[in-house]
């Protein structure tokens, strides 16, 4: 009121009737034309302010007065989409939903957003929440006094129903979980970046490839696809690799496995593969393994799976950390440089920490022990300051060169052999930051294969066409709405501007009164970008519509075998076992000799064993195939194995157990815990329960860290018996402590025994020689204690080789 007062009688007359004017429009909704230039408008409010931004609107409105860039919606001129016409406004009061705007409260905010802002986009340190200090609230803000009873009539009397705090309490508790992902439902993330090598403009105009050394922040989402939120990390299962890229031009999902191909060709099958896979529906079992009738019968009928179910059969699918396995992207994408020229490209992850796996009998006893394995291992590197780290290599080939190979690059069951096109390195992906909170981060992150950024396009793979409609659809079911990518999580760096509105759980309060495109009374505003936008690739496509797949999609063995040939013995002999403990829990013989028949036509070799191991009179005929074989340009490739990649070649982030009880020599096993320590490993005193254990000749005494009990020996990397003959004597009495060093050499594991500790190795019956009389590489005993600084030397050289493979037999002999 004091201002409308103030303001009318600081104008002339006839302003001041247009003012009421304004005013009384304000009030009808009327839509009354003023003319004439907007005044200044510095701290107008009231009428004064309804005068402006009427003026503002009738001047901005004129100021476009056609749409110039209508013309180029059409024929050839779409090829270059214009930026879209826009006029600034002169004042924030022109563009602004009210002109009570600059009316200020505490939860208002004063005043217009600063020009063109999206507070929803950013860092996360705007939703961080720290409640240090604090008493506790309702969700209204309320102050609660009592958290620890409900409001009763009387001490015994019945509970009220007027308690809205308990009510409020248990009603937000009751709707704490939401839809678990269809596939893909466990898994573990982290915060981290990307750095770019050297810029990649010649082949894409991405702008997280522009510069050397320029960083994008990432969130990476690791998991397993069949099993339950809640089931174990270590089932064989092929493993997601997602990586949400903020990059400054909008996200970049990299949606990928760590296996390089895929089971399916076409979208169309995915939902029987997943129905095929998940547990069967009649009782819901087994759960987290493809272990069973329904999924062999659904892929022995589905011979395109061949390439992958090699893959998932290798250790690839038990991998002993996700900081040591590969990623994919697998599918053909296109990079897009400024002048629009496309280069097909793969996408690879190579882990610094190189390509290790989980024996089988491991996994299994390790998803009993710790069915957060990898998510644990993940975290605790993380939080170690041992940070995971990646390079990102792309493969690139022309569109011409792709023709030339006997595959089809548009089929996700290919992939292109590194001696076709070699993988350049272009940048690191680094794992630096924990989540704050797992629901909020590693559950609400919401990947989607549809997310690229300019630089970037799809192919026409049949398989990512599909994918390029799921992740959205599905996420509206399991995330609640149409605004999931307002959950902070999920949110860009980059800012949002555009005319999408309303919808479940909306966060962002738009201002201003246009919500659509093109207009004049937003000052054009937001404006399509034009040539800086994203654009697709203009491929050209003339040809008829058809449900059907092209012809060399048709060859599905070639690539199992150059897989299955080029893994080393003990991989090939690690798939044959995985095979046969699979069909043999498949319950129908005539599915196993599907599946048999099928592997004939990759290994007669693998086909016979199986047919012997699996009961069978004879091997199965081989299936036929449903195309003339190929020759394929590559053979043998030794970047398959997953021996090709070892990695850094130390003990850094690997868990070794030192067993100690009463009487061992507190001062060796004090050194060797430090000598690891110092290398960046983790060695544990591990004993029969928790305390302090007495050392040898009085020497000091030694805490015990974890007992066998509750961190069985599958938990560790490698294990280290001290001497100390007392102590010896008390493990060999303990069947924990045999079954831990029995395991260890059963899975393959260094195993390091000193003076009396060679007894208890001895005596869990391990063997002192390989089968053929050779050194045990992964055995180092000095029982006569001559160097025990060169055993330990010898044990840290073992503990960075990982595994002593040569040990290994089938059945296992220990
Ligand atoms: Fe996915 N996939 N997928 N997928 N996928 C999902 O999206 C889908 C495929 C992959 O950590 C879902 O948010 C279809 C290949 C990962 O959150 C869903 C097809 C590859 C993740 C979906 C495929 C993947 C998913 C389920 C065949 C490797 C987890 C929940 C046409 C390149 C991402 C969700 C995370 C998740 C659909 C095939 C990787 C249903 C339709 C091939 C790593 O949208």
């Amino acid at each position: 009121m004091a201002s409308r007062k103030k303001s009318s009688s600081s104008k002339s007359p006839g302003e001041a009737q247009q003012a009421s004017a304004a005013h009384s429009a304000a009030q009808s909704s009327a839509h009354s034309t003023i003319s004439g230039p907007a005044q200044d408008d510095a701290p107008a409010r009231g009428a004064d302010a309804l005068l402006v931004k009427q003026r503002g609107a009738q001047a901005l409105a004129a100021s476009i007065p056609e749409n110039a860039n209508k013309r180029g919606e059409y024929g050839d001129a779409t090829a270059i989409p214009p930026r879209g016409e826009s006029r600034e406004a002169g004042s924030p009061l022109v563009t602004s939903s009210t002109v009570t705007e600059t009316e200020s409260s505490e939860k208002t905010g004063a005043g217009a957003p600063p020009s063109g802002f999206n507070a929803t986009n950013g860092s996360l340190d705007r939703v961080r929440v720290d409640s240090g200090g604090q008493g506790i609230t309702t969700n209204q803000g309320v102050p609660v006094a009592d958290n620890q009873h409900s409001l009763k009539a009387g001490l015994r009397g019945p509970a009220l129903l007027e308690d809205f705090i308990l009510r409020e309490k248990i009603t937000h508790f009751d709707h704490e979980r939401i839809p678990e992902r269809i596939v893909h439902a466990r898994g573990s993330g982290a915060h981290g970046f990307f750095e770019c090598h050297e810029s990649l403009s010649h082949v894409t105009k991405a702008s997280l490839f522009a510069e050397k050394g320029k960083r994008t922040p990432v969130f990476v989402r690791f998991s397993t696809v069949i099993g339950e939120r809640g089931s174990t990390d270590t089932a064989r299962d092929p493993r997601g690799f997602a990586v949400k890229f903020y990059t400054d031009e909008g996200n970049w999902d990299l949606v990928g496995n760590n296996i390089p191909v895929f089971f399916i060709q076409d979208a169309m099958k995915f939902p029987d593969l997943v129905h095929a896979a998940k547990p069967e529906p009649h009782f819901g079992m087994p759960q987290a393994a493809t272990a069973h009738d329904n999924f062999w019968d659904f892929v022995s009928l589905m011979p395109e799976s061949t390439h992958m179910l090699m893959w998932v059969m290798s250790d690839r699918a038990i991998p002993r950390s996700y900081r040591m396995m590969q990623g994919f992207g697998v599918h053909t994408f296109r990079f897009v440089n400024e002048a629009g020229e496309s280069t097909f490209v793969k996408f690879h992850w190579t882990p610094l920490a190189g390509t290790h796996s989980l024996d089988w009998d491991e996994a299994v006893k390790i998803s009993g022990a710790d069915p957060d394995f990898h998510r644990r291992d993940l975290w605790e590197a993380i939080e170690s300051g041992a940070f995971p780290e990646w390079e990102l290599g792309v493969q690139l080939f022309s569109e011409a060169e792709a023709e030339r190979f006997s595959f089809d690059v548009l089929d996700s069951t290919k992939l292109v052999p590194e001696e076709l096109v070699p993988v350049q390195p272009v940048g690191r992906l680094v794992l630096n930051r924990n989540p704050d909170n797992f629901f909020a981060e590693t559950e609400q992150v919401a990947f989607c294969a549809a997310h690229i950024v300019p630089g970037l396009d799809f192919t026409n793979d049949p398989l990512l066409a599909g994918r390029i409609h799921s992740y959205v659809d599905t996420q509206i079911s399991r995330l609640g709405g149409p605004n999931f990518h307002e959950i902070p999580i999920n949110a860009p760096l980059a800012q949002v501007h555009n005319n999408q509105r309303d919808g479940m759980h909306r966060q962002a309060v738009n201002r201003g009164k246009v919500n659509y495109e093109p207009n004049s009374l937003g000052g054009g505003c937001p404006f399509q970008a034009g040539a800086t936008g994203f654009s697709s690739f203009p491929e050209r496509v003339t040809e008829d519509k058809v449900r059907g797949k092209p012809e060399r999609f048709a060859e599905h063995f070639a690539q199992a075998r150059l897989f299955y040939d080029s893994q080393t013995a003990v991989e090939k002999a690690h798939i044959e076992r995985a095979f046969r403990f699979e069909l043999t829990r498949v319950a129908v013989p005539a599915v196993r000799e599907r599946v048999v028949s099928m592997l004939a036509n990759v290994s007669k070799d693998l086909a016979d064993h199986l047919a012997r191991d699996l009961g069978m009179t004879q091997t199965p005929a081989p299936m036929t195939p449903v195309s003339a074989r190929v020759t394929p340009e590559v053979t043998r490739s030794p970047a398959l194995s997953l021996m090709f990649r070892p990695g850094e070649q130390g003990v850094r982030t690997r868990r070794v157990a030192i067993l100690v009880a009463g009487g061992v020599d507190a001062a060796a096993a004090r050194q060797i815990h430090g000598r690891i320590a110092a290398a960046g490993g983790v060695p544990r005193f591990v004993g029969v329960r928790l305390g302090r254990v007495g050392a040898a000749d009085g020497g000091k005494v030694l805490e015990v860290e974890v007992s066998m009990e509750a961190m069985p020996c599958v938990l560790f990397d490698a294990v280290v018996v001290p001497h100390g003959r007392a102590a010896t004597e008390t493990l060999g009495k303990v069947g924990h402590a045999l079954d831990f060093v029995k395991d260890q050499y059963r899975h393959c594991k260094p195993i390091l025994a000193l003076g009396s500790g060679a007894d208890l190795v001895e005596n869990a019956g391990v063997p002192a020689k390989l089968l053929n009389g050779e050194d045990d590489p992964g055995l180092i005993i000095d029982r006569e204690l001559d160097d025990p600084a060169g055993a330990l030397d010898l044990f840290m050289e073992a503990l960075a080789a990982h595994r002593a493979f040569a040990r290994e037999t089938d059945p296992p002999g220990v």
